[in-house]
């Protein structure tokens, strides 16, 4: 589109290395709390039940007049969030559904008129800060309530063909949609104090700019809150200009993101168990191991975590969330170290087998993951006169390392200069 052709505008003016400095602090935190919450969470079927089921409005208001999350204590999402080790939360504002957290003045679909009474978001926004824990907001550019929201295929229930859509979309203004988006984003971006993150979700089918007026959206975000990461997904993506990092969403990337030949920025969103909403019946729940080794992957290739929590409709973590956000709390007791201020490790070191490597470049400290404990060693490629010491995380017990000859024998494998040999524990360490 004429964006896209347009020079970066003079209010989004940043030198890579001014870029680089705004994103330290998230760069080094590696690792990040998505919380999916609203009236999705009484029905406990998804976040698109709307859209799968094709309820009709009338029908999904029976969710606003029930929503009544009383066991809400924010503080106690915060706590757990602490105890996984993660750095920021990202909270959903407003989702798709159009139902609005907080006690915004333009809308009537807001907790502040369900039986729940209250804003949902400043409490939650002062109990991640008092743990240390950056704030992000989550604002869906979809909005299935919004008299003024185009109607398309993906809304629910889904109008039957072209036609009617056009129909129902007669008399609906995108001004006063695009107005609304604004002044909703002013309203989250200057009464909740400093917001670290913006996740706005998400453009599609080529629509984006010109009916979320893009631009002007970021130069208002921008304009509020200068130092906020945004994410990809304001359909700005041909620019270098209109996002911070790229968001696949419920994939492992191969290899550390690049645009145009250049490694950027990245964060995988991932869910416990696929949905994003709570989901009472969904039984696919990822295990502890196989959450942190997401985490390692991610952080291996360069990347950033976003694990997703959906609250209850009582207002609480349920039991398998919390027990998986426990499990990963004691890895990252023992070896956050290995995460946080990590990234990719130089390309001059070869990855040992059914390892991940995590390298701290400022400490010049290596991490070997061990995603398969070795028989008694392990057999590290061209790492000769690399490192001076080993040890093991967990328990910061050393481990000795040798060059062995060339020739193999029956108890040693044939090597070659530079390599080194690793002394392991025969036994696993008690450490998944
Ligand atoms: O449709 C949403 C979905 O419900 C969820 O919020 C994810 C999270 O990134 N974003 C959209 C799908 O890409």
């Amino acid at each position: 589109s004429e964006i896209n052709a347009q020079e970066r505008p003079a209010w989004a003016k940043e030198t890579k290395e001014q870029k680089e400095k705004r994103m330290k602090w998230w760069t080094d935190a590696r690792f990040g709390m998505f919380i999916h919450w609203g009236l999705y969470a009484v029905p406990a079927r998804h976040e698109w039940v709307k859209y799968y089921e094709r309820i009709p409005d009338k029908e999904y208001e029976k969710y606003f007049n029930l929503f009544d999350p009383d066991l809400y204590n924010p503080k106690q999402w915060a706590a757990k969030a602490k105890e996984a080790g993660m750095k920021y939360f990202v909270i959903t504002t407003k989702h798709h559904e159009g139902f609005s957290l907080w006690d915004t003045k333009y809308s009537d679909y807001k907790a502040t008129k369900t039986p729940a009474g209250r804003d949902l978001i400043k409490p939650m926004v002062e109990a991640f800060r008092a743990e240390g824990i950056k704030v992000g907001f989550y604002y869906s550019l979809i909005d299935w309530h919004h008299p003024d929201f185009e109607i398309d295929a993906s809304h629910p229930p889904t109008p039957q063909g072209k036609d009617e859509r056009e129909a129902a979309n007669k008399g609906r203004d995108q001004k006063k949609y695009q107005a609304y988006m604004k002044n909703q984003l002013t309203e989250l971006l200057t009464q909740f104090g400093p917001i670290d993150v913006l996740f706005t979700d998400f453009s599609y089918d080529g629509k984006g700019h010109k009916e979320w007026d893009s631009e002007n959206l970021l130069k208002l975000i921008r304009k509020l809150q200068p130092n906020i990461i945004v994410n990809d997904r304001l359909d700005l993506n041909d620019t270098d200009w209109g996002w911070d990092i790229k968001t696949p969403e419920q994939f492992m990337p191969r290899e550390w993101l690049t645009v145009k030949g250049e490694k950027v920025p990245w964060e995988t969103c991932q869910t416990f168990s696929g949905s994003w909403g709570y989901h009472r019946d969904e039984n696919s729940w990822k295990s502890v191991p196989q959450l942190i080794a997401m985490l390692i992957e991610t952080v291996s290739k360069g990347g950033n975590l976003l694990l997703n929590v959906g609250p209850t409709a009582r207002g609480e973590f349920d039991e398998r969330a919390n027990e998986r956000l426990e499990g990963i709390g004691a890895w990252m007791k023992q070896h956050s170290r290995s995460i946080y201020g990590c990234t990719q490790a130089p390309d001059s070191f070869k990855v040992p087998q059914n390892c991940f490597l995590t390298y701290n470049p400022e400490k010049k400290r290596m991490y070997i993951h061990l995603m398969q404990w070795p028989f008694k060693s392990l057999h590290l490629e061209g790492f000769k006169g690399k490192f001076k010491y080993a040890q093991l995380l967990n328990d910061g017990s050393e481990i000795k390392f040798y060059s062995p000859t060339k020739e193999g024998s029956h108890t040693t494998e044939t090597t070659k200069d530079g390599d080194v040999i690793l002394n392991l524990p025969v036994q696993k360490p008690n450490v998944e």
